[in-house]
């Protein structure tokens, strides 16, 4: 596992250091859950946050990170914080719809354009407004990491037209949103747990999964898929939960270290889901999966095909949520 000390980390360990001699840091063993690989550049963030951490601790707490859906899937390890039993999980917003109806503003079909956007509203009052929802569920969200830019693989063929989606049958994450953005396109879409997605795909249950390309290289769809179409159809942020029962028992200055070891897993996370995106791309292409491209003019037909989503489901999310993403997005944009 790669390590990292980066200027943050200093920053972080030039604070810990100055923390009052009383600092009240106890022993403590924190469990990660999460559904990748630990390949997947979550590994990356982990390993950044967990020397940050020992740093920070003098190695009074010992971090465990369980991989590939271990200790359940992005929900059920949710539902774990909650009830405090279990300490963190980096998540997919998606499915956490089922807890808080407003993340589903993340997954409206081409909400974000591209990575600096992403940032700039996660990092800023949007994310800040969104992560102020997470205590009333017994959550505490540390940071956002990313999931990233999801495309379309499939087993059948390249999707170059809005018409060379109907009747695939894609899995989806479990919310409305994703759901009725794929039965839109006219596919068969079935929402699936993420730990699912390979044997439906190798038992051909399913034609075809939407994700980012370090996911389907890490997850080795590439194995049981054929093409990867360039859709870029939703960015997926990760939350990084913190149960709000075990949260609550730990110091100030505890929570700082938690707080600000995610910040630094932060931007080691997300510098490697970016530079690992490219490698990725070439294993998947290196596989013999046909990657396509996708012209403006079909495009803009795929994009206008979904844009009702937008309004059919303003109401479960939340108009004022949705409202206020667009307002934020159309700031950073300088429009
Ligand atoms: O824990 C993260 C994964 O389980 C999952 O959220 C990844 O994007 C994902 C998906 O398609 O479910």
């Amino acid at each position: 596992m790669k390590t990292y000390l980066t200027t943050s980390t200093a920053a972080i360990l030039a604070l810990s250091v100055a923390l009052p001699a009383n600092a009240e840091i106890s022993e403590r063993t924190i469990r990660i859950a999460n559904g990748v690989a630990e390949d997947h550049p979550v590994g990356d963030g982990v390993a950044a946050m967990t020397e940050c951490i020992n740093e920070a601790t003098d190695n009074a707490w010992t971090i465990n990170a369980f991989w590939s859906s271990a200790l359940g899937d992005d929900l059920q390890s949710a539902q774990s914080l909650r009830s405090g039993t279990l300490e963190m999980v980096v998540s997919s917003t998606s499915p956490l719809v089922a807890i808080e109806p407003a993340l589903g503003v993340f997954d409206l079909p081409f909400l974000i354009s591209d990575e600096a956007e992403a940032d700039a509203l996660l990092d800023g009052e949007f994310g800040q407004f969104m992560a102020d929802m997470m205590p009333e569920h017994n959550l505490v969200n540390l940071a956002y990491w990313e999931n990233g830019f999801r495309n379309l693989s499939n087993s059948l063929r390249p999707v170059a037209s809005l018409e060379d989606f109907t009747g695939m049958r894609v899995r989806v994450m479990q919310n409305n949103i994703f759901l009725d953005t794929f039965q839109t396109l006219g596919t068969n879409a079935t929402p699936m747990a993420f730990g699912e997605v390979f044997t439906a795909l190798e038992t051909g249950a399913i034609d075809a999964q939407e994700n980012p390309y370090v996911t389907i290289d890490t997850s080795r769809f590439y194995e049981v898929q054929d093409f990867v179409s360039n859709t870029r159809h939703a960015y997926t942020p990760f939350m990084v939960l913190f149960s709000k029962p075990i949260f609550d028992r730990y110091s100030e200055q505890e929570q700082q270290i938690l707080s600000d070891c995610a910040i630094v897993g932060r931007d080691v996370q997300r510098e490697a889901s970016r530079s690992l995106s490219d490698q990725s791309l070439q294993r998947i292409i290196d596989a013999g999966l046909e990657v396509n491209d996708i012209s403006e003019d079909a495009m803009a037909e795929i994009r206008d095909a979904v844009a009702g989503v937008y309004d059919r489901n303003a109401d479960s999310i939340g108009a004022d949520v949705v409202e206020r993403v667009m307002t934020e997005l159309a700031a950073i944009r300088g429009q």
